[in-house]
């Protein structure tokens, strides 16, 4: 069996709790191979200069996990710049919020090529390697101009916007050329493959060679959906435990007389926060039987509170929330509750299991694991209702979720009505074919499909 080495910006010990489920995932596939993880340590070193890395290597049981040091430029550059302020919000359909600077380009090359020099020694001749996320397109190509020959695999978290708003990317053609640098180049859903072909045969004169290839100058790669799935047992595990059980409880008898509605989220523009408490807003305004009744919990945790957009976020959101609050509040109840920190991973279930709602509601997302967890928290007895946006790749999944349209706002609070008074014979039906999907194609069954179609895509 080859080794199984694993690239990806940031690592997680595989063996700690919460690292989560795709690190369970990965941690297992590498330790049945005695594989290797490298990535960006998470450090910024003031000591070193743009271009160059540290190598640190330690060993998590038969894990190796190689990782690297950035300078502060390449920092600001590679990771804060070109990977969060240019990709992620083009890549979200957001042009209006990226920033086009082209020292970000710069910086991005230049550490794709660092990484590519650091990992290239480590590598051995038959190993498989399985590149993880837009921060990190370029390597395989970096890696091919050093001489690499083994099997290199690409999964792309995030969602594939259309052609043309690909082609609003200065020098797209240099970095989507280089996806020919793979074997494998694995989407969430069926739409990311549809618009990645688009843009290669409208962009770059590729050709489809059958359902799954696409050729160009620079070569053959294999294109596929790959719709990334939760560990279930380890959230089911998690679920039963008592942290899980004792926040499960005390929400219960906190909302017995009122019906929870919750959304868990990373601060992101992407996650539809705000159009949720728009739709939440107007819920209250239509249908007044809801005060008093009804409590939103909004968990949205911090993250890239450095880069400019994620500031205003939350600025807005602030606002947002309190408004709500002080129109519609008063001595017995809070509609809203809102927490800008991040809830410890065990008690997730417990606040999942609790709600009679879940919103997830994303303006656009690679597929949202939120909305898997959920389900899989439910008791399926009693089973809380999933409003989804049709914008996660999570929807080509999970068709019995009510799905809605966020910038819909009147839309969305007449979907939240109809969750809030779904009768108990739709709701189990309903959950009861969510949860055979979510676990049929669980993180494992992402993984096994990946590394399968890998090992048999032709190598370069
Ligand atoms: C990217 C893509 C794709 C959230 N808040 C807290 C917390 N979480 C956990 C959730 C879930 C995870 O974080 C979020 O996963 P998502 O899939 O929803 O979103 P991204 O972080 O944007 O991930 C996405 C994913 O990659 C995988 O391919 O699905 O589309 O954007 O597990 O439970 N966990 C804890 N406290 C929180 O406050 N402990």
């Amino acid at each position: 069996m080859s080794r199984l080495v694993v690239v990806s910006n940031r690592l997680a010990d595989p063996r700690k709790p919460a690292a989560g489920g795709l690190a369970v995932a990965l941690g297992e596939a590498l330790a049945r191979t005695g594989g290797l993880w490298f990535g960006w340590s998470g450090a910024v070193d003031g000591s070193i200069s743009p271009g160059a890395g540290r190598l640190k290597t330690r060993t998590a049981g038969k894990v190796t996990l190689a990782t690297v040091d950035l300078c502060v430029e390449d920092h600001a550059a590679y990771y804060l710049g070109y990977s969060n302020s240019v990709l992620w919000p083009v890549f979200h359909y957001r042009l209006d919020l990226a920033d086009f600077n082209p020292a970000y380009l710069a910086g991005y090359r230049r550490v794709n090529q660092m990484f590519a020099r650091e990992l290239q020694p480590l590598l051995r001749e038959d190993d498989v390697i399985w590149v993880h996320d837009y921060h990190l397109i370029p390597l395989a190509a970096e890696l091919r101009a050093l001489g690499c020959k083994q099997r290199i695999g690409f999964f792309m978290h995030i969602p594939v916007p259309p052609p043309l708003i690909l082609a609003a990317l200065p020098q797209h053609q240099g970095l989507m050329r280089s996806f020919f640098a793979y074997d494998l180049v694995g989407l969430q859903s069926r739409a990311d493959v549809a618009h990645f072909t688009h843009y290669m045969v409208n962009e770059i004169d590729a050709k489809e060679l059958d359902g799954q290839r696409l050729q160009a100058s620079d070569g053959i790669t294999r294109i596929a959906a790959f719709p990334i799935g939760i560990d279930v047992e380890e959230f089911q595990a998690l679920a039963s435990a008592p942290e899980a059980i004792q926040t499960y409880e005390a929400l219960c008898t906190e909302y017995s007389r009122r019906q929870l509605l919750l959304g868990i989220d990373r601060l992101d523009y992407s996650k539809g926060i705000p159009q949720r408490v728009r739709a939440f807003r107007h819920l209250l305004e239509q249908y007044p039987e809801n005060h008093h009744k009804a409590t939103l919990m909004l968990i949205a945790s911090p993250s890239r509170d450095d880069v400019q957009a994620y500031a205003h976020l939350r600025h807005e959101l602030e606002g947002l929330c309190g408004a709500v609050n002080g129109d519609f509040g008063d001595l017995e109840w809070m509609p809203l509750r809102y927490i800008h920190r991040t809830v410890a991973r065990k008690r997730v279930p417990g606040l999942c299991r609790a709600a009679r709602v879940g919103l997830v509601t994303p303006l656009r997302d690679g597929m949202n694991l939120v909305a898997k967890e959920f389900v899989v928290a439910q008791d399926p007895e009693d089973p809380g209702v999933l409003v989804l946006s049709r914008f996660a790749g999570a929807a080509e999944q999970l068709e019995e979720a009510l799905l809605v349209n966020p910038y819909d706002t009147q839309g969305m609070a007449d979907i939240v009505q109809a969750a809030l008074h779904m009768p108990l014979p739709e709701r189990q039906s309903r959950h009861q074919k969510l949860l055979e999907r979510i676990c049929r194609h669980d993180v494992h069954w992402w993984r096994r499909s990946f590394l399968g179609e890998l090992e048999t895509a032709n190598s370069h």
